[in-house]
């Protein structure tokens, strides 16, 4: 891609050698867990898009913290770089080698470690499947605190790397509060128990959290501890029409204050969006029945069954009288709540399919999240289709330019998106990350005295050399010299 076109490899790296693969057979137990076949490392060098592809020649599978140690521990010896991978879901490029990067990838560490039924808590290896979390939890009368289009594929690993947002994120808040506790490996093998599994605990500084969206620039995360909730026996969905964006902003500030409480969603779509799901994904209709500019799903979730869907039915009759809303409709069972969500939650795959696409997934005030998608149709006329959804409740526009092909397009989107972003005082990755693609482009968002703007991708080895021979002031000695 261009991005990693523009990026050098470090000439500091070495490269794979036939003994190294003898000695990562011997430390891991055979072949089975170091994967040289073709075909799995073109899949593993190729990330979901098909947009960032590396050039690995190695993967390997720990199943054990203490392979993880001994790997970096060799790596860093050997000074091989290598780039830690989970379901390999990302959407910036950050899950794959840029060059050669021996793959790490921690999906044999699937194991659950313990549930404790009071308080909650979840102790999990870090290549659990989001999915499969969540099927565990469901007939303890659990749910995890995060939900994303990816679950199917993505890891806990990958989600708190990434610090993944989604679709729960209004509810349950990001996973800074929701994570309890991680045990990660650094780059040079030191493993670091911050495992732990309590809801309060201030003793000094909370290691962890610099983790948390961390990309894999600071270490490999091996085990996650999580504070999952209850699950509630009233879920409710209304699919909904609004006329203008204004209309959805003050929709917004009612559903906060009318059914706060139960509220656990409350994403958007515009016109754009839908017409894509509806062109490119079978068996999708539109719920409502006249099409309109934009459409928002409310979820609500709570313990009464009769009261919470009432409560729902009402606010939206008085929108409906105030006329905030043009139409909508309330899910009668779960088919047809997924079949909602399908809407919302099938636009990355539709968008994958109707040909090249420009993916932003940005954080700015409300008030100002539709105007850059103006904007952008005004610059980009009918060179493109332009299309904004995502989770309004959060303030997160996920910004998505379709074209037929890629060419030079570019040029007119970027910088001009990142430059409104920063003008906005937003953020260039609302939960996606930086990766490869905006590895570059950090300083948008963070200003220079933090010295943050060198992590910026996750070639764990080259980030973390740079981050320790130029460290941000004051980190060095608290932080980086212990790790
Ligand atoms: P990968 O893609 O494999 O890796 C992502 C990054 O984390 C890479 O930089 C990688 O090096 C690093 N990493 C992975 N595992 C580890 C580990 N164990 N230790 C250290 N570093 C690691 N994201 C959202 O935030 N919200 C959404 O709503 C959302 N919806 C999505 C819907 C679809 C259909 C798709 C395809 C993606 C979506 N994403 C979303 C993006 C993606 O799913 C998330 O970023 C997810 O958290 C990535 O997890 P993963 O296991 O696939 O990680
Ligand atoms: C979502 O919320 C994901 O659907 C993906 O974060 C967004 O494809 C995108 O841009
Ligand atoms: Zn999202």
């Amino acid at each position: 891609s261009s991005s990693a076109s523009k990026l050098q490899r470090n000439p500091l790296f070495s490269s794979l050698e036939p003994r190294d693969v003898s000695f990562f057979n011997e430390i891991l137990g055979g072949e089975k867990y170091v994967v040289q076949d073709e075909e799995r490392l073109e899949t593993a060098n190729t990330d979901w898009m098909h947009k960032y592809k590396g050039s690995s020649k190695l993967m390997l599978l720990p199943k054990t913290t203490e392979e993880v140690s001994q790997i970096l521990k060799y790596c860093d010896s050997r000074s091989l770089a290598v780039v830690p991978q989970g379901g390999n879901t990302g959407l910036v490029g950050g899950s794959v080698p840029v060059f050669d990067e021996v793959i790490i990838n921690v999906g044999l560490m699937n194991k659950v470690l313990s549930f404790d039924e009071v308080s909650g808590v979840l102790v999990c290896e870090a290549g659990c499947i989001l999915e499969n979390l969540a099927t565990f939890l469901d007939p303890k009368g659990f749910v995890m605190p995060l939900d994303l289009g990816a679950k199917g594929s993505c890891h806990i690993g990958g989600n708190v790397s990434t610090n993944a947002g989604g679709l729960r994120l209004i509810r349950y808040g990001s996973l800074h509060g929701t994570v309890l506790g991680l045990e990660a490996v650094t780059a040079n093998g030191n493993v670091l128990d911050m495992l732990g599994t309590l809801r309060k605990d201030n003793t000094g500084y909370d290691l962890k959290h610099l983790f948390i969206g961390s990309e894999g620039s600071l270490g490999i995360v091996t085990k996650v501890s999580i504070l999952t909730q209850p699950k509630m026996s009233s879920v409710n969905l209304a699919f909904i029409a609004c006329k203008d964006f204004l209309s959805c902003q003050k929709l917004l500030v009612e559903a906060k204050r009318n059914l706060g409480e139960i509220l656990s969603a409350f994403e958007f779509l515009d016109n754009n969006s839908m017409d894509l799901v509806l062109n490119h994904l079978d068996g999708v209709r539109n719920p409502v029945s006249s099409s309109e500019n934009f459409y928002i799903l409310i979820e609500t979730t709570g313990s009464g069954e009769t009261y919470d869907r009432e409560k729902l039915e009402a606010f939206l009759l008085k929108s409906l009288e105030q006329g905030l809303v043009s139409d909508g409709v309330i899910a009668q069972d779960i088919n047809q709540a997924s079949s909602f969500w399908r809407i919302r939650e099938g636009i990355t795959e539709a968008l994958q399919k109707a040909g090249a696409f420009y993916k932003y997934d940005l954080s700015l005030p409300v008030e100002e999240i539709y105007n850059i998608v103006n904007d952008l149709r005004g610059r980009l006329g009918d060179l493109a289709n332009v299309m904004g959804y995502g989770h309004l409740g959060d303030g997160n526009l996920h910004l998505n330019i379709s074209a037929s092909e890629y060419n030079d397009k570019a040029s007119l989107i970027e910088p001009y998106v990142y430059e409104w972003t920063s003008k906005h005082r937003g953020s260039i990755s609302a939960e996606h990350g930086l990766g490869v693609m905006k590895a570059n482009e950090i300083f948008y968002s963070k200003s220079p005295e933090t010295g943050l703007t060198k992590i910026a991708t996750n070639r764990l080895q080259k980030e973390f050399v740079e981050w320790q021979t130029n460290p941000p002031a004051g980190f060095k000695h608290r932080v980086s010299d212990n790790l």
